[in-house]
């Protein structure tokens, strides 16, 4: 436990402190039994969609030039490459023929959790005048490096307290595809509560809200040689400028979101003249305000088109993020069983 509190002021409408001074899961802290066992109730045809994409689409980089897909790596051993490597070679008549890779992967260029260290705000804390980076519960990535500058990830904040506890719970769909077709649409409040009204979709406190909106499945229809920047301008998106919204998010005790887009919300690449604030208003709001970890590029087409000839909207869903110590974003095979 923390003998002094890191921050002395929080921002509006943050729940810092609420689950424990020192606590790095936020909302997922209202998936409790009670949730688990709501979830497992929505098993009734013990059917399982994977609600993963290969994690080389999109198979062009178009979403965001910073991410690479993945690259793999034979394995080595004193100059000899690990892969389809008849263990012969070192123990004479073995029958054993070996493989081993390394991957080199941006963790978030696919199917991915958002850890709340992905984004830090800069916000006045310690009330000294002078803003400083910040993060959920006041705790922050720091500054990624060792004393020796090595690179070393985040201080906190990172998947790890996620994959350490494990991600289940209920997931409930919003199929804004369905509703609002493949052109981009900016979903404030209001559509939203339409689309949920009429699917009959009930959020409850502890879900883990899905929005479907065809994004993920028209990357996987793509081929490399396609033109792919029709993925930059498509589907669905949150508006996350919608105050009321933002305020519903919050409200609804949502424990996470995940969606099939890029980037949950319609990512700003400028402000309003003038103005100040963050670019990613849903993503400030969610992991740094509330703790509410956000996944991204989810394949939810198949069961989004389940679901609706079933005439049902939630399900269990099991996806942790892989156990990458000090890493802000990770891939994840969300499991949704139904
Ligand atoms: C940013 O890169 C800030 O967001 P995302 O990973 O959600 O696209």
């Amino acid at each position: 436990m923390t003998a002094q509190p890191r921050w002395t002021r929080r921002p509006d409408g943050a729940n810092w402190g609420d689950f424990g001074p020192d606590d790095q899961l936020g909302r997922l802290n209202l998936i409790g039994p009670a949730q688990v066992l709501a979830a497992v109730r929505e098993v009734r045809e013990g059917l399982t969609f994977s609600l993963s994409l290969p994690l080389n689409v999109p198979r062009a980089g178009v979403l965001n030039p910073r991410r690479r897909p993945p690259v793999l790596h034979p394995s080595e051993k004193d100059g000899v490459l690990v892969f389809n490597h008849p263990m012969a070679h070192e123990v004479p008549g073995a029958t054993d023929v070996i493989s081993d890779d390394h991957v080199t992967l941006s963790p978030q260029y696919s199917t991915q959790w958002d850890a709340l260290g992905h984004v830090n705000c800069l916000f006045d804390a310690d009330g000294d005048g002078v803003a400083e980076t910040v993060g959920y519960n006041g705790l922050s990535v720091g500054s990624g490096t060792a004393p020796d500058g090595t690179f070393i990830g985040a201080d906190a904040l990172s998947v790890a307290p996620m994959a350490a506890r494990g991600i289940q719970g209920r997931g409930t769909l919003a199929d804004l595809r369905y509703h609002f077709g493949m052109k981009r649409h900016a979903v404030g409040y209001d559509d939203l509560m339409r689309v949920l009204e009429a699917d009959r979709a009930d959020v409850q406190r502890g879900d883990i809200l899905c929005l479907h909106t065809g994004l993920a499945a028209l990357a996987l229809s793509l081929l490399p040689a396609d033109d792919h920047a029709p993925l930059r301008h498509a589907c669905a998106v949150l508006d996350g400028t919608d105050a009321r919204l933002l305020r519903w998010i919050d409200d609804a005790g949502i424990a996470a979101i995940a969606a099939d887009n890029h980037a949950v919300e319609e990512r700003r690449h400028s402000l309003p003249p003038g103005t100040r604030g963050p670019l990613l208003p849903l993503h400030e709001l969610c992991l740094v305000k509330l703790g509410i970890p956000l996944g991204e590029m989810w394949h939810l087409t198949p069961l989004a088109a389940w679901l609706r000839q079933a005439g049902r909207s939630s399900f269990l869903l099991t996806a942790p993020p892989l156990y990458l110590p000090r890493a802000v974003g990770s891939p994840t095979n969300p499991i949704a069983t139904v």
